[in-house]
């Protein structure tokens, strides 16, 4: 099994304008412009890149305007592309039926059996919403069927807002893991969202269950953890030795390297932060 990919080729498809250069954009820069749409990408395609926090590495090819799919065999930005998004714009009918009329049509062609190919809506921030959740949902599993192939929905994205926007790019990259037997890897940017105690317990057995399924981490030493510790017990794991909690941790951006909270942490991460709980014990009977 392939445990130590990091790099991923990706492609974004769709009719023009629906906003696929503005959602690269806004992953690999973090920023957005409304004036005018991205002309520049005159060529045969661009690519745009981003190396994320944990080391992940993503290669997004733009599809240029006018672009003919019948050049995806050939281009050299095309190949080893792992995965493939099409993108609709929620406000633009046709952008959606466009998606079966002729993306899907075409990409066929050239897709092998497990490639994913994930729809995904953009401009969610516009209150004008012609295609529903559900009818993209209906879409994504009429075109499965009807090619054979692995196509989900992803849901809606607002590149102008930034919302679902790491996470549509993090799925994709998950979606090609998962087919390579690698564990899911985690947006640090979404742990800001967890709210409660609860959640971050989750959110880390979660990641603790994909590390220790992972052989790349065998060599980590075992924890000791159960499954049912609380958060405090959890990152005073974490911050006693360089152990595979604190790998967790670090992956999930709530921590340093040296085991002290980062500032980025979620907040029940801060609150329990183990600096400050000077010993396991003494938290606890404080409980
Ligand atoms: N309201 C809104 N407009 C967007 C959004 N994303 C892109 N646009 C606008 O849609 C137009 C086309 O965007 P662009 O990224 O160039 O689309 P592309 O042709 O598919 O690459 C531009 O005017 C963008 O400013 C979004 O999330 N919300
Ligand atoms: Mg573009």
């Amino acid at each position: 099994m392939l445990h130590n990919i990091t790099s991923y080729r990706i492609a974004l498809l769709g009719d023009p304008e629906v906003g696929k250069t503005s959602l690269a954009i806004r992953h690999c820069k973090g920023t957005f412009t409304n004036t005018e749409s991205f002309f520049a990408t005159a060529g045969v395609g661009d690519f745009h890149a981003v190396t994320h926090d944990n080391g992940i590495k993503l290669q997004i090819v733009d599809q240029a305007t006018g672009h003919k799919l019948a050049r995806i065999s050939s281009d050299y930005q095309y190949r080893n592309t792992m995965a493939y998004v099409i993108a609709f714009d929620q406000s633009n009918r046709e952008s959606f039926e466009r998606i079966g009329s002729y993306w899907m049509e075409n990409l066929n062609y050239y897709l092998k059996e497990n490639t994913p190919v994930i729809i995904v809506a953009t401009k969610s921030d516009l209150s004008k919403k012609v295609v529903s959740n559900e009818e993209a949902e209906n879409l994504a599993s009429y075109l499965s069927e009807k090619y054979s192939k692995n196509v989900t929905y992803f849901g809606r994205t607002s590149a102008k807002n930034n919302v679902n926007v790491s996470s549509l790019f993090y799925s994709v990259v998950n979606s090609i893991r998962e087919l390579m037997g690698c564990s899911p890897i985690y947006s640090t940017i979404n742990q800001a969202k967890l709210e409660t105690e609860g959640d971050c317990i989750v959110f880390f057995n979660k990641a603790h269950q994909g590390k220790r399924d992972d052989q790349f981490f065998q060599c980590f030493r075992s924890t000791e953890l159960t499954g049912s510790e609380t958060l405090a017990e959890i990152l005073k794991h974490a911050a006693k030795e360089n152990n595979r909690s604190r790998k967790v941790c670090v992956d999930l951006g709530w921590m340093n390297e040296d085991g002290t909270i980062t500032k980025d942490a979620p907040q029940p991460v801060k609150d329990n932060d183990p600096s400050k709980i000077s010993s396991l014990a003494t938290y606890l009977l404080k409980k």
